[in-house]
């Protein structure tokens, strides 16, 4: 393979650069040019295929390949429960799933042709030619107020578009090695995380999962950058906090180039107990699975906590009322964030209905954040529009298809889910339950796996609250705001 790649020109070097570590396995760009283009040859004819996004070097090579071949992927979950799975499958049509050998796979794919993913292939013919940038390059799932999750459909453009703008934004090169543990099934993991630096040529170093040992070790030994969701940097903030504080995780972060957060709000006291113990901001970017970032502090701009930054480069942006004006500068002035540019999806898979309802008529993407602006154009999100999007540990989770999942337990007759401030989680789900019978209620953990079974673990309960009824008002709308009280 030697003819540059539009998505990834370093490929094309073939160099024994490191491209992808995990754990103790490492791809070069030779390496993994040689395994994701001969994969990628076996993908031609296939319409779209899934992968089992497990945080391995495989996930980032099928990936990979599945975007040289232009065959648009649709990243899983491996902990997604039998009825998501089953969801996402019908809705998405995957020709086959990419997986790791070794990897056994749940009944819910029992009918797709499995391919195993080879980190270790070595170089075949030449690669398919690349489609265009307004072909589809992955479909990513994501949770709404209510129904199963939709896929947004993600345009390559999009992620080149969206990458470049953050080498503008952070001074992103190829000398940058990156370090983070975020899954690989979602943008942030896989497009910033994983896409992200094989574009810039440079690298990334996958922890498997999150410590505060593998950061501290990782940007230690050479790591420029840390990407990471509220929750891991709370847990940092926790370290550097308890006792004497973790003093080799404060010098890692003292020396690291970038410390990036993003996917919810960082709160001011983490940033405030991360900036004592090393000296350093963490820098926070605002994005959303159909939008990929939008907003971003910029690594030579005035660091802000408790903002977003500005639009980056090629994104519009603009905050309006409900009646779609625009709303001005300072801190009454809150309204709703639209945002226009290469940087979107094209649609839902399969929702046009949704996919309309997403856009202003003048073709602006509703976020749906609500936020306020500093006169100099620094983003403040302030809240959400919608009170039954819930955000826990980074992930959107919607209430309603989590009171479906419980209303289908044979000990409860009622349900309502709410998110309650939670320190390390950022909000926490709470489940309001009548139940069938008041002497056999299913506690949490029965709850917990019920929920963690169909949907995902990350969309369990951790508190259960019990009622004899729901305050319903006169057209039988559940009052969540009566709940929280
Ligand atoms: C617990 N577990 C269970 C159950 N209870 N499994 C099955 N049934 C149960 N009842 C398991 C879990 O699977 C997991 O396994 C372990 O117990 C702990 O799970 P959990 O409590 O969920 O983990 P946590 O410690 O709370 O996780 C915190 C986290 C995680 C690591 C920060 O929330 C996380 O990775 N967040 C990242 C979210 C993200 O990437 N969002 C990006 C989307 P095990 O221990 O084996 O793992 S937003 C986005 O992309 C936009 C564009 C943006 O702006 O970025
Ligand atoms: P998702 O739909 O999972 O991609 O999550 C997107 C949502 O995460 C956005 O609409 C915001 O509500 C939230 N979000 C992402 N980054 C930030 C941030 N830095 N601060 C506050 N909220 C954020």
């Amino acid at each position: 393979m030697n003819a540059p790649t539009a998505l990834f020109p370093a490929l094309a070097e073939r160099s024994s650069r490191p491209a992808l570590r995990f754990g103790d396995r490492t791809l070069s760009y030779a390496e993994l040019a040689a395994s994701a283009g001969s994969l990628a040859a076996t993908l031609g004819t296939a319409r779209r295929v899934a992968v089992w996004a497990t945080p391995t070097l495989e996930t980032a090579v099928a990936v990979v390949a599945a975007l040289l071949a232009g065959v648009p992927a649709v990243p899983l979950n491996p902990r997604t429960g039998d009825r998501e799975l089953a969801h996402v499958v019908a809705d998405s049509a995957p020709s086959l799933v990419l997986a790791a050998a070794g990897d056994e796979l749940p009944a819910a794919l029992d009918g797709l042709p499995r391919v195993d993913i080879d980190a270790t292939a070595g170089p075949a013919g030449a690669p398919p030619v690349e489609p265009g940038p307004g072909h589809p390059a992955l479909i990513v799932y994501t949770s709404g107020t209510t129904g199963p999750p939709k896929g947004a459909v993600l345009p390559r453009r999009a992620l080149t578009s969206t990458l470049d703008a953050l080498r503008d934004a952070w001074e992103w090169d190829a000398d940058d090695v990156l370090v983070h543990a975020l899954p690989l099934f979602h943008v942030h993991g896989l497009i910033l995380g994983i896409i992200g630096p094989l574009r810039r040529g440079g690298s990334v170093r996958h922890l498997g999962r999150f410590s505060t040992e593998g950061v501290a070790r990782e940007l230690n030994a050479g790591a420029t950058m840390l990407f990471g969701v509220p929750t891991m940097y709370h847990r940092i903030a926790e370290a550097l906090s308890e006792g004497h504080g973790d003093a080799a995780l404060a010098r890692a972060l003292s020396g690291a180039r970038l410390l990036v957060s993003g996917s919810a709000a960082l709160p001011a006291r983490d940033h405030e107990r991360i900036a004592e113990a090393t000296g350093r901001t963490v820098i926070e970017r605002y994005g959303m699975t159909e939008t990929l970032m939008n907003t971003s502090v910029r690594a030579d701009g005035e660091p802000r906590a408790g903002t977003v930054g500005v639009p980056l480069h090629g994104v519009e942006l603009r905050v309006v009322d409900e009646e779609g004006r625009p709303v001005g500068t300072g801190p009454d002035a809150v309204g709703e964030i639209q945002v226009r540019g290469p940087n979107l999806f094209t649609e839902y898979l399969n929702r046009p209905e949704a996919t309309a309802e997403a856009f202003s008529e003048d073709g602006w993407f509703r976020t749906g954040d609500m936020a306020v602006r500093d006169p100099d154009g620094y983003v403040r999100i302030v809240g959400r529009k919608a009170t039954d999007l819930i955000k826990s540990g980074g992930y959107k989770i919607g209430a309603g298809e989590i009171e479906n999942a419980l209303m289908e337990h044979p000990g409860v007759r009622d349900a309502a889910v709410t998110g309650e401030p939670d320190a390390d989680l950022g909000q926490r789900i709470v489940a309001w339950i009548v139940p069938e019978d008041a002497q056999h209620r299913p506690d949490v953990t029965e709850l917990a796996d019920h929920v963690a079974a169909r949907l995902a673990p990350h969309k369990r309960p951790r508190t259960v609250r019990y009622m004899s009824e729901l305050p319903r008002n006169d057209l039988g709308k559940i009052m969540k705001r009566a709940l929280r009280a």
